[in-house]
């Protein structure tokens, strides 16, 4: 029995709202369900930021001294690192590139990746991003400048005081004029970010939903996912899309692993994750609020994403 889920569902389905920890949605089924949103046309996150990472990876290799300790939190397939990597590439020292994600199976996927590199050093922590961040020292080669990879807009599931905070501990882990790397999705119309997280196909949806899923098989509980819809709303106020599980009728749901009964009213839902949306003029005052300034932004305006490089001051 999986004893931090049973306390953190507990936790969550005891609030009002009703709230559970995105990081639940990442089970073995959830991860390929994400990767299959990155392929869908209304999610455009991964391709523009890709893309934007082929064209800025030589500006932003310019503006750092090579070689360089790069360090990813959660590389994902290690592509957009291996695009990166390949402009650090051409002097005869070659950088170290060290990977941090509590995925065992991404980071294999990762390393696979990257070992197309000829002379690179490639290392991996399977952990935290805090705990991977605050080992760095054991493992940064002496006088190399340090680049932190925070891509995917994976900040954006962070809520504002959590995501400054955890921007703070990036800064404290390096040192004075080390660098990050953030790639964010940007504000659009409602419309666009609607369809982004409640796409035609109901890939989002499943996804969303087999948090039900998980639920059942490791905590015993008797979720009926038919009673349940999938929606994804925009909050303007907050500048959050949101996606909840909504209860379509009156119902008591039991999970025995968590030792607890939960009742919903109908319409009643459970808040499973929030996407913040940015400005680039909100990123720039997040990094100075973080000990940073930046130093170089690329937009993609049609998918409304940006790249910015920022560096401790
Ligand atoms: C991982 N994270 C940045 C994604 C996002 O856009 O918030 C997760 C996701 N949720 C639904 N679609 C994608």
């Amino acid at each position: 029995m999986n004893a931090s889920l049973a306390q953190d569902v507990r936790e969550g389905l005891s609030r009002r709202p009703k709230q559970l920890p995105p990081k639940y949605l990442y089970d073995e089924l959830g991860s390929a369900l994400f990767e299959a949103i990155c392929a869908l046309p209304w999610y455009r996150v991964t391709r523009a930021e890709t893309a934007l990472l082929s064209r800025c990876a030589p500006l932003i290799a310019r503006h750092i001294p090579d070689p360089p300790f790069i360090v990813e939190l959660g590389p994902g397939s290690g592509d957009k690192l291996l695009r990166l990597a390949e402009a650090f590439g051409t002097g005869p020292h070659k950088a170290h590139l060290h990977l941090i994600d509590i995925s065992s199976s991404a980071l294999a996927e990762a390393q696979q990746a990257l070992a197309r590199l000829e002379g690179f050093t490639v290392t991996v922590a399977h952990t935290t991003y805090d705990d991977g961040l605050a080992a760095i020292g054991a493992v940064r080669p002496d006088g190399a400048a340090m680049l932190t990879l925070l891509l995917g807009s994976n900040i954006g599931n962070f809520d504002d005081d959590d995501a400054l905070a955890f921007l703070r501990r990036v800064r404290a882990a390096g040192r004075d004029a080390d660098w990050l790397l953030l790639g964010v999705d940007l504000v659009k119309p409602a419309r666009d970010l609607v369809l982004a997280y409640d796409d035609p196909l109901g890939v989002t949806g499943a996804f969303n939903k087999n948090l039900l899923v998980r639920l059942n098989r490791e905590l015993g509980a008797d979720f009926d996912l038919a009673a349940f819809d999938h929606r994804a709303v925009w909050n303007a106020a907050h500048s959050r899309v949101e996606m909840h599980l909504v209860s379509r009728v009156p119902q008591r749901v039991l999970i025995p692993g968590a030792d607890l009964a939960v009742e919903f009213e109908a319409g009643e839902s459970i808040w499973t994750e929030s996407s913040n949306k940015y400005t680039p003029a909100r990123i720039a005052e997040f990094a100075a609020g973080a000990g940073f300034s930046v130093r170089g932004q690329w937009v993609d305006t049609d998918a409304g994403f940006a790249l910015s490089l920022l560096q401790g001051t």
